[in-house]
């Protein structure tokens, strides 16, 4: 036996390597995807934004789909694995905004970069389908697609309450609130009326969620996140009359309240709520609506103090998280209404009332709900118990009372006569007894909205339409799509230069030739995001798809990317494949596009982090800063210790950023790959170390080394021997199987184990070469480079992308002993290898030898020796 470590003759130099293959492939055009009759396999990673550098999650990301990609192709699938831009956005208008340039030249000079560090990599992505969201003909196909959703109704105008950021002058989206204030500008921000554009998601709320059942190949915690976001709910709607009589009021503060004033507005009846416990009307003590509801509005036509406050309200932002945390205030109108349990119940204006939900007004019950309670508490309302816990003296006190609704509690007085019963039985009881006396009648609710598109920004999509004085909204005609934004802005001024460019806004009415004006609103960029993936199915066509192209390439096979697209990203695209399926441009079959789904984790690495005296804070330290000392972890400066927090998220501002392209420079891009791949499951994060890509690129050099050995060749040729084709077999069994089921990492172990089998073998060199190009195979869609070089040497024909994948001989993966655990008093002890057909007296004697065995036997026989062949023994004792 003979290491080859001991002669290599040249070294791994992948910076060597690495561009000539690059080359290779692309002379070849080996990644081109084109329609042809085998089956096709559609691997997808989320598209980047154009940030200007790659990052290592990236690497992480696009190695995976990689790994897929070059995998299915050898396994003879017709595999389209395309790449793009996710290109408009706002960074790009405050890049524009901070030193003058154009966003077009910002986002254009990132992708070039991008681009090339893309091809570093090695990844096999099909170029020739390469566009960016920004493109004009991107962007005008979703142009067209738009208007054909206008006109299908999937998209419409209507006025909303939304987020106003008034420094920055936009809209913002409710993740881009954040504590009340503006991302971006930290001014508070504002709620405000605005007409906007919106597509009907809603609409298909129930299909999006019952459709999540079928999408076994997702990861059931996205398929959760997407249920809780649309949010089903089953409840009752009802209308409490309105009552005569009127409160003593006067509760906000001192200064609001209208007292006996008040009267109902002209031809109202009463307030019609929506709760989801209606079981607990016999608690309910208020009923209150939002500041904009119809009520409430014609109430502050005339109550000046009913109109500040609902201004006051209006200053905070309408994200719900906002509205949980915000201290809960109201406004009592002075009006009642009948409970139709007996007596009135007052009706309050409330901060935390939803217009946009269920129907903007509510029954409160504050000993069941705690918003209710704080409500309740700081207006001095009623607590009232509708039901108690069974086993336990649970019930409201300081927090409210609110068993899951599947919990036995025992209700008081419940209108359906329930006495004890889970919440949903008392839930469901009750609405039939509204349901029969013409209270109300049972509802499904969904939590999701409307999707608001409109973005009042220039980098973005530009919603093809003109307004006209005469014929209102009037869609561009298709054949002046797209409708392109124009060059000359300016961003020197807060708000959208659209708005302030009147060669561009002034335009003819397409439909009657008066002057009118161009929609300023630009599209929110996840519309943007929404069907790329079905466009690189036909990229350059003058049609959103074309139907044979769909037909053959969709739905997407896997599809790769981060969990933080869990809830928008996905659920847009599955919305927009519906869309484009009614309108004309998806198969029915890719109503849901993605068929598997696979969400990976993060690269991590370590922050290193000393206190500075001068102000306590604390200071961050560049690994190359950093030193250990007797297993300590040090400044090389000054030898001051440095705190090390392990596996954190990778920040500029942490200093514990890796750049993949010092990686690549450093160690060749196989190498990052490799270590990226290797160290953990691909669904957990992965932390980067030096020692860690220290080892990976050392491997690949070792692997390197040994390929050398093996190429030449001088040994006895002996093209067979039986130990080194069990390890081939088995090395081809378990890392396909790592390969099919996303355990990346388990194939790299594999493949450290097949790479040791080979060195360590006396076979002959035609074994050891065969052995050598199939490892060759296996690595190759981790380390594409190395492989191809190693199948090159080694005699294989051809790229290595395009060998078959190679299949495992069964009978060679059938092993000839077994390995049984032995429990001794039903605990594992010890374990015992015998041959695979060996009867039970052969393995009882082993047994009985087994060193565990006889020092529990103390010199004693078994009580029982039970022996369960090919699965384990147990000994009583
Ligand atoms: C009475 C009640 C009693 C409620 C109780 C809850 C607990 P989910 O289940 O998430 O759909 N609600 C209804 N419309 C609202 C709106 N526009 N703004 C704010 N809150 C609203 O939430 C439904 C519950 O949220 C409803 O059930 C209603 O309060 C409140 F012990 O009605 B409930
Ligand atoms: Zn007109």
């Amino acid at each position: 036996m003979q290491d080859a470590d001991a002669h290599a003759d040249t070294s791994y130099d992948p910076a060597a390597i690495e561009p000539r293959w690059q080359s290779a492939w692309a002379d070849a055009d080996l990644f081109r995807a084109c329609r042809d009759g085998r089956d096709k396999y559609y691997v997808l990673e989320m598209f980047p934004y154009p940030s200007g550098n790659l990052h290592i999650g990236h690497v992480r990301n696009y190695s995976m789909g990689d790994v897929v990609a070059r995998y299915k192709a050898s396994c003879g699938f017709n595999v389209l694995h395309p790449i793009g831009w996710d290109a408009f956005g706002l960074p790009a208008e405050n890049a524009a905004m901070a030193s003058g340039g154009h966003p077009k030249d910002w986002t254009y000079g990132n992708i070039d970069r991008m681009r090339a560090q893309f091809r570093s990599l090695g990844l096999s992505f099909d170029w020739s389908r390469e566009f960016a969201t920004c493109d004009p003909e991107y962007y005008g196909q979703q142009q067209a697609l738009f208007l054909d959703m206008l006109e299908a109704g999937l998209a419409y105008r209507k006025s909303a309450t939304v987020n106003w950021d008034p420094i920055d002058m936009t809209v913002l989206a409710n993740e881009q609130v954040i504590d009340g204030k503006g991302w971006r500008s930290g001014a508070p921000v504002e709620r405000r009326e605005l007409v906007q554009w919106f597509f009907a998601i809603s609409e298909m709320a129930g299909e999006l969620l019952d459709a999540l059942d079928g999408l076994d190949h997702w990861p059931d915690k996205v398929r959760l996140m997407q249920a809780n976001w649309i949010g089903r709910s089953r409840g009752l709607q009802m209308t409490f009359p309105k009552a005569d009589g009127v409160t003593a009021a006067g509760a906000f503060g001192a200064a609001f309240g209208k007292g006996a004033h008040a009267s109902w507005p002209e031809g109202v009846d009463g307030i019609e709520v929506y709760t989801t416990r209606p079981d607990t009307l016999r608690g309910a003590s208020f009923v209150a609506v939002a500041p904009e509801h119809p009520l409430a509005r014609a109430l502050a036509g005339d109550d000046l103090d009913l109109a500040a406050f609902a201004a006051d309200v209006r200053r905070g932002g309408t994200t719900e998280a906002a509205l949980e945390t915000a201290e809960k205030r109201g406004y009592d109108t002075g009006l009642t209404v009948a409970n139709p349990l007996g007596g009135t119940l007052p009706v309050w204006v409330a901060n935390f009332v939803l217009l946009e939900y269920g129907t903007g007004a509510i029954f409160g019950c504050p000993a069941h709900d705690q918003r209710d309670l704080d409500f309740a508490r700081k207006y001095d309302l009623p607590v009232i118990d509708t039901f108690v816990a069974v086993d336990s003296d649970a019930r409201v006190g300081a927090e409210a009372f609110v068993p899951p609704k599947t919990e036995i509690v025992d209700y008081i007085d419940n209108p359906a006569g329930v006495t004890r019963a889970t919440g949903n039985e008392g839930i469901e009881a009750t609405i039939d007894w509204a349901e029969a006396r013409g209270l109300g009648r049972g509802k499904v609710q969904y939590r999701l909205r409307d999707w608001g598109l409109s973005r009042q920004r220039y980098w973005g999509c530009p919603i093809p339409v003109v307004h006209c004085d005469a014929c209102g909204v009037v869609p561009e005609r298709k054949e002046n799509l797209p409708v392109r934004l124009p060059d000359d802005v300016e961003f020197d001024t807060p708000g959208n230069p659209l708005d302030r460019h009147p060669t561009w806004r002034d335009v003819p009415c397409p439909k009657c030739g008066a002057a009118a004006r161009r929609e300023t609103d630009t599209m929110d960029t996840f519309v943007d995001s929404s069907w790329y993936f079905a466009r690189f199915t036909a990229p350059r066509a003058d049609s959103p798809t074309v139907t044979d192209d769909a037909a053959y390439w969709m739905n997407v096979d896997q599809y790769i990317g981060g969990v933080e697209h869990a809830i928008l990203h996905l659920l847009y695209s599955r919305f927009f494949a519906r869309a484009m399926h009614r309108t004309g441009h998806l198969p029915a079959a890719a109503r849901e596009p993605f068929d598997a789904l696979f969400t990976q984790g993060m690269v991590t690495h370590a922050i290193y982090k000393t206190v500075r005296d001068r102000d306590g804070r604390d200071q961050f330290h560049y690994p190359a800063e950093v030193e250990v000392r007797d297993g300590v972890h040090v400044l090389k400066d000054d030898g001051r210790p440095v705190t090390v927090v392990p596996s954190a998220k990778m920040s500029k501002s942490k200093n514990n950023v890796v750049d993949p392209q010092a990686i690549v420079a450093q160690y060749g891009a196989d190498t990052a790959r490799w270590f990226v791949l290797s160290d953990s499951p691909p669904e957990r994060d992965v932390e980067w170390t030096a020692a860690g890509a220290e080892g990976a690129h050392r491997h690949l050099a070792r692997v390197w080394r040994i390929a050398a050995d093996v190429a030449r060749a001088d040994r006895p040729a002996n093209d067979h021997d039986v130990a080194l084709d069990r390890a081939t077999a088995r090395a081809v069994a378990e890392v396909t199987e790592g390969l099919d089921g996303f355990g990346f990492n388990k194939a790299v172990a594999k493949l450290y184990e097949f790479t040791n089998a080979i060195n360590k073998s006396d076979a002959g060199a035609d074994a050891r070469r065969h052995a050598m190009r199939v490892l060759a195979q296996l690595m190759a869609p981790m380390t594409p480079h190395l492989a191809e070089e190693i199948w090159h040497r080694l005699g294989g024909e051809g790229f290595v992308m395009r060998a078959p994948w190679p299949k495992a001989d069964p009978t060679l993966l059938v092993d000839d002993t077994v390995t049984l655990p032995i429990q001794i008093n039903g605990k594992r002890r010890s374990e015992v290898t015998v041959a695979a057909d060996a009867d039970r007296a052969v393995v009882e004697a082993q047994v009985l030898r087994d060193a565990a065995v006889l020092r529990a036997l103390d010199g004693g026989a078994p009580r029982k020796l039970i022996v369960v062949p090919g699965r384990i023994v147990n000994v009583v004792v």
